[in-house]
């Protein structure tokens, strides 16, 4: 039961006791404006959690006494919250203990909630915390959450049972909607989207007059939290919805229909931030039926929500999914670049897009996509799943931040520095100011919240890493499993050996080499090695009895051009080319020999037996924590892995047998292959 909770589940903690009761004193003093206002309503959510957490985890109570405009400086003990002019970036805050009085300060509410989440963590992990003295600014402005949650309750790539925001197309607010407003704050979520990008049906109808009072009490509960919520967005809404001929963004009627709807959406839902839109893309509606280009799509809805101080967020996730399997020339990886490269400076001031981490579709691995560095003068957020659609789908360990680590340190060469995807998304590269980082989420209504206990650190980790890029992916999975689990370090030791090794493990016995796509097409959930190889979907690994991979380089699909220098030449030039990604952008031999000397056909059969003999030791090392770690949860987790181990010799010998079966090589030693 402690896991509806997850990191927030608050245990008396006697190592934090003995060190920090005494220093927070009885009482938290909370600075607040006169009137009732926003700002005022989160430093008072601040409180209440820094009581709660206190209550809890030091078992001792601390009084709150709220001050109006008045001086708390006299104060010589105890905890001050309050707003200050001294800090200039929003979300920003200083914790700051001297001689028994502790003050949280923020030029906003936010912040100064963020900086009782900072405080709280501390407790927890029973950090000492005389002279104290910390300054955070979050790295990005945007740190979003998107839902890929239907009206009637299925959730889209959805792992963790139903979805919580909505059942039988109603809007659901309960204690599980404020639990989960005050886990996001607590990692520093600003903006989450609730509905999926795939906006069909009824689900147009959430900007209709049936849905905007209870949207508004939800928008209420999160901004409590400083959460601000966003919606996705049907393009073709002037159709279904307003019953128009067209959804053409230069006809008079559309223009004025998405004026009229935006008036009407901000009477009813002024704290709104705007929408999400998914369009031209995978079937749904978008501007190039009308032979417009896609910064004239995103233009006609910045304009209409304008004047209300909304944003429109829209993603460039647009190729052909129609595309012939015969055809060589066409690249699905090119197609972001393509589409959206040649309109930077076209999107209006409100207008951010959105773009997936790699060219393709969060595979295990994948490159980072050449939008970024691409466009100067576009504001950008990087898009990463950590719904484990193609990792593993949470019933697999698959930890997902080391990865995000190396796309956000990715160098674009796009400038002499600050050149980083990290840099570009939190507007150091080019001074933007809507832009930052979304992921795909991972929640349901399962108890544990994300199915696989372990990929509550998938949620946690993106929440942390999205507010500050420079935290090792090695410290937010250790502050994950303190918090989450408790002080034992062999609990620790444990976990963070699994959970640092789980991506490398999943990728040796599926992923050799950068190819992906090799999965059961649909539910994408277990290996099919020709499951995507004769579709429509762009996705080929081209292998024959020859080799195997995609030639990427110019005098293949040129992909490898759509990257500045030096990038360019490196994924171009084989001997440069970084091997985890080989065949994702060239056709090799099997007899080709790799930098490690051993072929690309032993390379495949080395890695997946290596995948699933490291399965195993997971295994061996997890059960030493049975008795260390609630029984219930132990469980859950070996259950898993025990699944995990089954699916990986599956993978293991699907895809030995079949590079076998078509190359005709043998395993040098000789081991079992079908
Ligand atoms: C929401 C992939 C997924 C789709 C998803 C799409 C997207 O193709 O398989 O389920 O649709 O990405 O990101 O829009």
């Amino acid at each position: 039961m402690s896991f509806e909770k997850m990191w927030l589940n608050y245990q008396k903690n006697e190592k934090s006791q003995v060190i920090n009761r005494f220093m927070l004193g009885q009482s938290i003093y909370v600075c607040i404006s006169e009137g009732e206002n926003q700002e005022n309503r989160v430093i008072r959510t601040a409180a209440k959690e820094l009581q709660e957490a206190i209550g809890d985890i030091l078992d001792t109570h601390v009084d709150i006494y709220e001050k109006i405009h008045e001086s708390v400086d006299e104060c010589l003990e105890g905890i001050i919250l309050r707003r200050t002019d001294v800090l200039k970036t929003p979300d920003a805050y200083h914790v700051k203990e001297r001689d028994g009085l502790l003050s949280i300060e923020a030029n906003n509410g936010r912040g100064v909630l963020y900086g009782v989440f900072d405080l709280i963590r501390r407790l927890q992990c029973a950090s000492n915390l005389k002279r104290l003295d910390v300054i955070e600014t979050p790295d990005n402005p945007l740190r979003m959450l998107n839902h890929w949650d239907n009206m009637d309750g299925s959730i889209e790539r959805g792992y963790s049972g139903q979805s919580f925001f909505f059942k039988n197309h109603e809007l659901c607010i309960n204690d599980r909607t404020h639990m989960y407003a005050k886990l996001m704050a607590s990692v520093g979520i600003n903006a989450t989207v609730i509905n999926n990008v795939n906006v069909k049906d009824s689900a147009t109808e959430l900007i209709s007059s049936r849905y905007y009072k209870y949207l508004q009490v939800l928008s209420e509960v999160f901004a409590d939290y400083g959460i601000t919520l966003y919606l996705s967005l049907n393009y073709a809404a002037p159709i279904d919805l307003g019953g128009l001929a067209s959804a053409d963004p230069f006809d008079s009627e559309v223009i004025a229909w998405w004026e009229q709807k935006m008036q009407e959406i901000y009477t009813h839902l002024p704290h709104l931030g705007g929408f999400l839109v998914k369009a031209d893309s995978e079937g749904r509606p978008g501007p190039f039926t009308y032979g417009r280009n896609q910064a004239e799509g995103a233009n006609l809805l910045a304009r209409a929500i304008k004047p209300y101080g909304g944003t429109i967020i829209w993603r460039c996730f647009v190729y052909n999914c129609q595309q012939d399997w015969r055809d060589y020339n066409t690249d699905r990886a090119r197609a972001g670049y393509d589409y959206f490269a040649p309109l930077d400076g076209e999107f209006l001031e409100n207008v951010v897009l959105q773009i997936k981490n790699g060219p393709m579709d969060f595979q295990v691995r994948e490159p980072v996509s050449p939008l970024f560095g691409a466009m100067e003068h576009t504001q950008q957020i990087l898009e990463v799943q950590i719904a484990q659609e193609y990792t593993g789908q949470q019933r697999h360990v698959c930890y997902l931040i080391p990865m995000f680590k190396e796309i956000l340190d990715f160098k674009t060469y796009c400038g002499q520095d600050e050149d980083r995807v990290s840099d570009i998304v939190s507007g150091r590269s080019y001074g933007q100011k809507l832009c930052g980082m979304a992921t795909v989420a991972n929640t349901g209504n399962d108890t544990n919240w994300t199915g696989h206990d372990l990929a509550g650190a998938n949620l946690y980790g993106y929440g942390r890493l999205s507010f500050n890029t420079s935290l090792s992916a090695e410290a937010i999975a250790k502050e994950w499993i303190q918090r989450t689990f408790g002080l034992d370090p062999e609990v620790e030791h444990i976990l963070l050996n699994i959970l640092m090794q789980s991506h490398s493990t999943y990728e040796k016995y599926t992923s050799p080499l950068g190819i992906g796509w090799m999965v059961e097409p649909n539910h994408h959930y277990g290996p099919n090695v020709d499951g995507y190889e004769y579709s429509r979907w762009g996705t080929y690994h081209r292998a024959d009895h020859l080799g195997i991979g995609v030639d990427r380089t110019p005098q293949g699909t040129g992909y490898t051009h759509q990257y500045k220098e030096h990038n360019a030449s490196m994924y171009a030039d084989l001997e440069s080319c970084p091997e985890a990604l080989v065949l994702f952008f060239h056709h090799l031999k099997y007899t080709h020999e790799l930098k490690t000397g051993k072929t690309v056909i032993q390379h495949i059969y080395d890695t997946h037996f290596e995948g699933v003999s490291e399965v195993e030791t997971m295994i061996q090392e997890f059960k030493r924590l049975q008795g260390r770690i609630e029984q219930q949860v132990y469980l859950r987790i070996l259950d898993r892995l025990e699944e995990q181990l089954e699916s990986a010799r599956e993978w293991r010998d699907q895809i030995n047998t079949y590079f076998y079966r078509k190359s005709g090589i043998s395993d040098k030693h000789g081991r079992q292959i079908f």
